[in-house]
């Protein structure tokens, strides 16, 4: 595991838990996680159940006891240590967006492409794929459930940093995280859609706002928790993220990505329109899909919401009994879940770094577009 914060901890969770839960071909052993600071990241081993700490992801990628490199360390690192582990022969996890640049993910696309001819497996951590309500939503879309599809409109709304004395985080900082929302969050909404609808992002008119320039550095503490010195800083990413687009299938989508939605927490909301019904998603009411059949008696129409907790429903029968809801940390444990089967069963996990290149690239037509007046840009 390389990373020991937010996602170093999500994703360790799901390693933990997913054996416990479900079936797997193989039990994964939690080797060693990697961190800059030696003793934070030996306390993150003790807390976050790993075998040893290291500070050097060189030495533990080139390890002969490990098999899986699971990448949760800033943007600008993913390139670096993907393909060295890949080369070194590791199957690869690595956090989403995958990168901070299209030519690093398009580097890294090129190693897992090499990689997969020997048999070694990449994916990237698109999570949300995984809540079941959205994978089940997908399932009745291509199923045809809702017809030809013509309209999707995904809106990642969340407030984190309304306070505009927050304390800097590397989130901030595009040499670290490459963009703001529109990488953070607006990527899972691009990649939430082109699943679904099975159609992708071709052409893009995007704006990008940043609202606050300046904020108090980090004296101590980790992220928009710790404590604020006198100094401050540069705000060098986006604040919000919106965009329209045109999909490969016809369809036209819209998007919006914000970290400045007063009063939402995180909430993905998603709304997929066909032919013949639709489909509407919420992440903050994450164990629910509203699905309108245009199918039903006339008199009888209206969203149904389904409760995707049944044993029918992707992933539930592993969890709980039926109509026991799962939370923010489940997918991780699918996505475990998952990549150890496509890894035993020696299949191309899904998605993969072309996938994640693929997006990158449609974050990268939407700021092009934005430095230029919002002109229609194709995805390249
Ligand atoms: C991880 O999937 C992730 O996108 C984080 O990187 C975001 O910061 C979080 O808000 C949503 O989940």
């Amino acid at each position: 595991m390389i990373g020991t914060g937010f996602m170093g901890a999500a994703h360790s969770q799901a390693f933990r838990v997913a054996p416990r839960f479900f079936d797997l071909p193989f039990h994964p052993e939690m080797t060693v996680i990697v961190g800059r600071d030696a003793a934070k990241t030996q306390a993150a081993a003790e807390k976050l159940g790993w075998a040893e700490a290291s500070t050097d992801w060189r030495e533990v990628v080139a390890r002969d006891d490990v098999d899986l490199v699971d990448i949760c360390s800033p943007g600008d690192s993913h390139a670096e240590i993907a393909i060295a582990a890949l080369q070194a022969g590791k199957h690869v996890l690595c956090e989403k967006p995958l990168a901070n640049t299209v030519e690093e993910a398009r580097a890294m696309a090129d190693a897992a492409r090499d990689a997969a001819a020997r048999g070694i497996r990449s994916m990237v951590g698109f999570s949300y794929r995984r809540v079941p309500a959205l994978t089940f939503a997908r399932e009745l879309v291509q199923a045809g459930r809702i017809g030809e599809v013509r309209q999707a409109r995904a809106a990642y709304l969340q407030d984190w940093l309304v306070d505009e004395n927050g304390p800097m985080t590397w989130r901030l900082d595009k040499k670290l995280a490459g963009s703001g929302s529109l990488g953070d969050i607006g990527a899972h909404a691009v990649d939430a859609v082109q699943f679904i609808t099975g159609q992708s992002v071709e052409q893009v008119s995007g704006h990008l706002r940043t609202f606050v320039t300046e904020r108090p550095l980090l004296a101590s503490g980790v992220g928009l928790s710790g404590t604020a010195s006198d100094e401050r800083g540069t705000v060098t990413v986006d604040d919000a993220a919106w965009f329209t687009g045109q999909l490969s299938g016809g369809a036209v989508a819209s998007f919006e990505a914000t970290r400045y939605a007063t009063g939402r927490k995180n909430g993905l909301k998603i709304e997929i329109f066909g032919s013949r019904g639709a489909i509407v998603f919420d992440l903050e009411k994450m164990n629910e899909l509203e699905f309108y059949d245009g199918a039903d008696a006339a008199g009888e129409q209206g969203f149904r919401r389904i409760f995707v907790t049944e044993p029918e429903h992707p992933y539930a029968a592993a969890w709980w009994p039926t109509g026991h809801g799962l939370g923010y940390e489940h997918p991780f444990s699918h996505q475990v879940r998952d990549l150890i089967f496509d890894i035993a069963e020696e299949r191309a996990p899904s998605p993969s770094f072309d996938d994640g290149l693929q997006v990158q690239q449609v974050l990268d037509a939407v700021e092009r577009s934005s430095a230029d007046s919002a002109r229609w840009t194709t995805v390249s």
